[in-house]
């Protein structure tokens, strides 16, 4: 598969919304040179947060990780790209904010783990999997980016 093709799902979180950080996030990536495919704003129902989060229950923190990414409107969004997986980890920086670097979404914005702003996926099988969960394919969109030139060699 053309590395260029690849795809992660990235999730501004209802702290993130309500900060007004919604445009910062997006700024990020497509300052990087990445694609934005998918774009839409829910609020989620538990069973998607559940099959989102499936690796973390029976964690002590399940229960208000579900509350508080169900507590009001996420922005999720797919973003495609050349390594977009790996790098969009690094724009949104370290789970805990204490351990983000400066530069980072959350070592810019955030404080506290339970509140870290953006959820990025930390795979491909992740992101193809939590694409899945959020999108339908029709929701993907596919179109000619006039600056690949520009970004892609
Ligand atoms: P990630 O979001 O950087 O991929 P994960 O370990 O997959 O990190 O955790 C998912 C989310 O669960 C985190 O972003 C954070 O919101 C929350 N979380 C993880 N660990 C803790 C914790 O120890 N206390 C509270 N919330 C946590």
């Amino acid at each position: 598969m053309d590395i260029r093709r690849q795809r992660t799902f990235i999730m501004v979180k209802p702290d993130g919304v309500q900060r007004r950080l919604v445009g910062e996030v997006i700024k990020r990536f497509e300052d990087k040179g990445f694609k934005l495919v998918a774009l839409k704003q829910l609020h989620a129902s538990e069973q998607l947060l559940r099959n989102h989060y499936a690796e973390h229950d029976g964690k002590p923190f399940f229960p208000k990780l579900l509350a508080y990414i169900g507590s009001g409107p996420v922005v999720a969004m797919v973003w495609e790209g050349a390594n977009v997986v790996d790098v969009s980890r690094k724009l949104v920086g370290a789970t805990r904010p204490s351990e983000s670097a400066p530069g980072t979404i959350r070592g810019d914005f955030a404080i506290e783990v339970g509140r870290n702003v953006v959820h990025g996926s930390d795979s491909i099988e992740s992101a193809q999997r939590e694409i899945g969960f959020w999108f339908t394919p029709e929701e993907v969109i596919e179109w000619n980016d006039h600056s690949n030139v520009w970004i892609y060699e």
